[in-house]
């Protein structure tokens, strides 16, 4: 291993590291670090990677009955973005030594985590309108802090990802505040759409912090600035004045600021139903996972042309070094 360009030990290593570490510098690929470290980036980066191509599928779902060509236009625009994002972050994951091919895999197999929230239902155009104003709004919370991530490939990634995502959210922001602009109909369909996506928008950011095993080590490495609860927080003092402009409800009877505490008070989140959806037995989970397996299979023959392509681009290059 090296750390600029030196073999290293690993006590050497380890030393190097916690140095750039506590000076707020960055780990780059071929820096020596420590396995835990490298596992952790893994880890959250495939998931977050797969939360992408899988967060495709939620929105793909109205791209044939988006209710005019414009609104058509943005929308395939915006699943496109997340292809991109996708790809990004498993080009970031291989920078560490996982390989694409293990990624998918896992996630195939339903071995691999993703994000909750992609796991429920869009049965109205409303829904694209929530997805972005409340899920995109809670990926930017959640990613802003991720930009400054001590891992340099997935840090730099996140600058460009973070720019579409405020993009996204602004356009599921205008959705909803035509809709609720529009017919009582088109109200009532709005609000219905955000009580069906609070909940679990807010359990994106995961775990209460006393339940979080992997938050203390992850903000000490610097890959998390900002807490579990910290950034759900951040979210809800967010929301709040954008529910006021769009005149929709936010559905927790109990929501207010608490003074004393200096912090929001909710209702209790319901970590059960969190639970259940991270164990696969969320609404839409079977349907997301074989998907996403039927898209693998027919997409085999564009695997195998492009591979063909590169071993007779390969011997067209020998031939002619020859
Ligand atoms: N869903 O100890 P912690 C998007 C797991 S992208 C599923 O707190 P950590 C864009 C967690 O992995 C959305 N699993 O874990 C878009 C861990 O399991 P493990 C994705 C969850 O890593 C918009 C266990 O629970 N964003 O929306 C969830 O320190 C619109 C214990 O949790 C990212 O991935 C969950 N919600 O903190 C696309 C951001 N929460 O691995 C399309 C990057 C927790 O030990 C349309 N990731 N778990 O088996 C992160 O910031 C972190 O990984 C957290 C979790 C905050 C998600």
């Amino acid at each position: 291993m090296t750390q600029h360009g030196t073999v290293m030990d690993d006590e050497a290593g380890q030393a190097a590291f916690d140095a750039v570490i506590e000076a707020d510098q960055r780990i780059e690929p071929r820096d020596w670090m420590p396995e835990a470290y490298r596992r952790t980036l893994v880890r959250q980066i495939s998931q977050h990677a797969h939360s992408e191509i899988i967060g495709m599928q939620p929105e793909g779902n109205w791209i044939t009955r988006a209710p005019s060509l414009k609104r058509k236009a943005i929308l395939l625009a915006k699943v496109q973005d997340e292809a991109g994002h996708g790809l990004y972050l498993y080009s970031a994951a291989q920078t560490l030594g996982a390989t694409r091919d293990e990624m998918t895999q896992q996630l195939i197999d339903g071995k691999a985590k993703y994000s909750s929230i992609f796991n429920y239902p869009t049965p109205t155009w409303a829904d694209m309108g929530t997805i972005g104003w409340l899920v995109d709004g809670a990926a930017i919370c959640n990613q802003v802090p991720l930009c400054r991530a001590s891992y340099g490939p997935y840090g730099r990634a996140m600058v460009r990802i973070c720019k579409e995502e405020s993009f996204h959210q602004r356009q599921g922001f205008e959705i909803l505040l035509t809709l609720m602009q529009g017919t009582e109909e088109q109200q009532k369909m709005a609000q219905d759409a955000v009580n069906r996506w609070y909940w679990p928008a807010l359990m994106m950011f995961g775990p209460p912090d006393d339940e979080s095993p992997n938050s203390a080590q992850s903000m000490a490495w610097k890959i998390k600035r900002f807490s579990n609860d910290e950034l759900r927080q951040r979210f809800i003092g967010m929301l709040v004045p954008q529910a006021a402009i769009l005149g929709v409800t936010l559905p927790d009877p109990e929501l207010r600021w608490d003074e004393d505490g200096q912090r929001w008070h909710t209702s209790e989140i319901d970590w059960t139903e969190f639970h259940e959806v991270l164990a696969g037995r969320g609404p839409m989970n079977a349907v997301r996972l074989q998907n996403r397996r039927d898209a693998h299979e027919e997409g085999a023959w564009v695997r195998e042309a492009a591979a063909e392509y590169a071993r007779k681009q390969a011997l067209a290059s020998e031939g002619m070094a020859a």
